[in-house]
């Protein structure tokens, strides 16, 4: 796509002087996709292990992470935050790897939103 495309006219309805039809196109910036980050609920992770990951991998305060816990805990997952591809891949990666390394079965996907 063209960002912009000018019409000159001279051949000529208009003997007197020159008539130009300038048309600008909007050049469509988009705006980069963004993925959810989803915490799922399992039977066996403790809870202080979630509010860890909470707070270790998505900065959250304390509080905030025990309410998301919580959430996760009553509803079977929650939102944990919104983020451009590449940093959600990397949240996601990192909290398999924490929960794996510490023989817990929480489970963090994404999808796109
Ligand atoms: N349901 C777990 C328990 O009762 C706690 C838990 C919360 C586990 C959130 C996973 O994503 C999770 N110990």
């Amino acid at each position: 796509m063209t960002p912009f495309e000018i019409i000159m006219s001279d051949n000529n309805d208009d003997p007197e002087g020159d008539t130009s039809v300038v048309t600008k196109t909007k050049s469509k910036t988009k705006r980069p996709p963004l993925y959810k980050v989803l915490l799922l609920n399992d039977d066996y992770t403790p809870m202080e292990f979630v509010v860890l990951v909470l707070e270790r991998f998505f900065g959250l305060n304390h509080a905030q992470s025990v309410e998301i816990m919580l959430t996760v805990h009553k509803k079977g997952l929650a939102v944990v935050g919104v983020f451009a591809f590449e940093i959600a891949e990397t949240k996601v990666a990192q909290v398999m790897d924490f929960a794996r390394r510490n023989q817990h079965p929480l489970q963090c996907t994404m999808e796109k939103e």
